[in-house]
């Protein structure tokens, strides 16, 4: 039997899955005795540490955790549960930690971008039971703009370069934590939560150290999801957004049953679009929640979920906000929510009102389960212009010419599914987004969507060149070459493709094996 803590936020639905897919039972802190009682005490965190910390104490729950962790009984901390074992955060002065381990957790001041997020390594620093069955060159799944430093360098069990070398695992006795997320690190984070539940492994050191650790550049599967004509839940692919074919919805396979198949065949990531999530739905029984409860069940990478992630106002008159339809979501077993058309209405409000208002969906969201757990989606579309002063917007000098010449471009941001457009550039969209709390930009384009002609990369350079947060380069992906040139020729950190992948045209691993060697990818042999 596993205790895990569940202090609200967060996402403990993926924790639980991977500790059931490894047949053990679950049982969750309700009350805090229940922590004292625990034989074997998990603590997934994600989110705020200020939030984290205030809950905490709130419940209750700071006093007997620390008489558990002191007592040196069973312990796992994940990412935030690493956090707060510490005496404070940079992220929320004047909060104190559970203050078991000195030292204090710091931002990121790097060069990459933060936060970061994706497949890194580990470089163990000492023998430890969690690293049985490992080889050392294994890559896990990261998402934080926070690390710790200890004061005592021997609690220190995995460092992890990320341009500066931070602690990415601690081990005490038998309290050990890590900054990765081993329930969305696919079959190797499996096994790091299996040797910690198996809790009788000796301690070993795994035999390959790399000198040097490396992020690797993320290959995403994307299922654009809606209801087809007879009212099934299908995967959909548009051409340019156009899905129908002879007045028909596409129809490429079922969500859940190809999330599957995109995790088995080894991709980083995978991300559900709800297309027509612009239209009304009902809270409670969004098809998409069961789509991701199904879907987590069994796949152990992270899940986005984006569409319809906004405040709106159901059949009944009852009105939501867009952080409730939000944390439905994360309850449902999402590790991050995209949004799309309301990211537009924000910036165009925040453009008029000359600053921030603090009440965005990008705000709220943020504030509550992190920046790592806010994508910003967008559709833009390429509008071409004579000069730069043709346009209030500012342009890039662009190597394919429009149709009357043009030499310049502005990407203009669309919503509703590319249905309207609206006068704001993609450019100006991403900076008002990372300014508001948003931790990675999704990057369509309608004029390469569904084309095979390979990533716009004159937009994802102008985009990715005016934020300091990751970008994912999607629509236009054709072959293995593409995933090359968008990775060498612009920073993006992720690239994402839909039709290539349902149509088996070219396999995720296809990609991969292509791309090893010449770029850094998690590659599963
Ligand atoms: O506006 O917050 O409700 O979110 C709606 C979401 O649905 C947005 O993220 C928007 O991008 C997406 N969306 C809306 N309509 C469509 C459509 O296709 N008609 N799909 C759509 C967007 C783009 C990518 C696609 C890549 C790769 N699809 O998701 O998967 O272009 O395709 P490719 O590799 O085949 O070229 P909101």
């Amino acid at each position: 039997m596993v205790t895990v803590l569940d202090y609200g936020a967060g996402n403990v639905r993926s924790v639980v899955n991977a500790i059931r897919s490894l047949g053990r039972d679950v049982r969750f802190v309700e009350r805090p005795e229940d922590i004292l009682q625990a034989e074997r005490l998990v603590f997934p965190g994600v989110g705020a540490f200020g939030e984290m910390m205030r809950v905490l104490r709130h419940r209750g729950y700071v006093e007997p955790l620390v008489a558990y962790l002191n007592a040196d009984r069973p312990f796992l901390g994940i990412c935030l549960g690493l956090q707060a074992l510490f005496q404070g955060s940079e992220e929320a002065p004047g909060e104190d930690g559970l203050g078991f381990l000195p030292g204090i957790v710091r931002r990121f001041r790097v060069d990459l971008a933060v936060p970061h997020i994706g497949w890194n390594g580990f470089r163990a620093r000492k023998p430890s039971g969690l690293f049985h069955g490992l080889e050392g060159n294994e890559r896990v799944y990261f998402v934080h703009s926070y690390y710790v430093d200890p004061e005592d360098p021997s609690v220190v069990l995995a460092v992890t370069d990320y341009s500066v070398a931070f602690v990415s695992a601690v081990q005490q006795g038998r309290v050990a934590a890590v900054q990765f997320h081993p329930e969305k690190s696919g079959p190797v984070g499996l096994k790091i939560l299996e040797n910690f539940l198996d809790g009788k492994a000796a301690p070993v050191l795994p035999p390959v150290v790399e000198p040097k650790t490396e992020p690797a550049k993320r290959i995403i599967a994307c299922l654009d999801v809606r209801a087809n004509d007879q009212g099934d839940l299908v995967v959909t692919k548009g051409d340019r957004y156009d899905v129908r074919e002879q007045g028909h919805v596409r129809n490429l396979g079922k969500p859940v049953d190809l999330a599957r198949r995109y995790y088995e065949e080894g991709a980083d990531e995978i991300t559900f679009l709800n297309i027509t999530g612009f239209r009304d739905f009902p809270l409670k029984d969004l098809p998409m929640l069961e789509v991701l409860r199904r879907t987590s069940e069994k796949v152990f990478v992270p899940l986005t979920i984006g569409g319809g992630i906004r405040d709106y106002t159901d059949k009944d008159g009852t009105r939501y906000g867009a952080l409730q339809v939000a944390s439905e979501y994360f309850r449902s077993g999402a590790d991050k929510v995209s949004i799309g058309s309301d990211a537009v209405a924000i910036v165009e409000e925040v453009l008029k009102a000359g600053g921030p208002t603090g009440r965005s969906a990008i705000e709220e969201i943020s504030r509550v389960y992190g920046s790592q757990a806010v994508v910003v989606s967008i559709d833009p579309r390429r509008v071409y212009a004579a000069s730069p002063g043709a346009v209030p917007h500012p342009v890039i000098e662009t190597d394919t010419p429009g149709p009357n010449g043009e030499r310049f471009c502005w990407y203009q941001c669309t919503v509703k599914g590319g249905r309207e457009g609206r006068d704001v550039d993609a450019v100006t969209l991403a900076r008002v987004c990372e300014d508001l709390g948003a931790g990675e930009i999704l990057l369509n384009c309608i004029d390469r969507d569904g084309t095979n002609l390979g990533f716009d990369l004159e937009l994802i350079r102008a985009v990715r060149e005016a934020v300091t947060i990751p970008v994912i380069a999607s629509s236009g992906a054709g072959c293995a070459d593409h995933f090359l040139e968008v990775f060498t020729k612009t920073r993006a950190e992720a690239a994402l493709a839909a039709g290539i992948f349902h149509r088996r045209e070219v396999g995720i691993g296809e990609v991969k094996a292509f791309l090893h060697g010449k770029v850094p990818v998690r590659w599963i042999a």
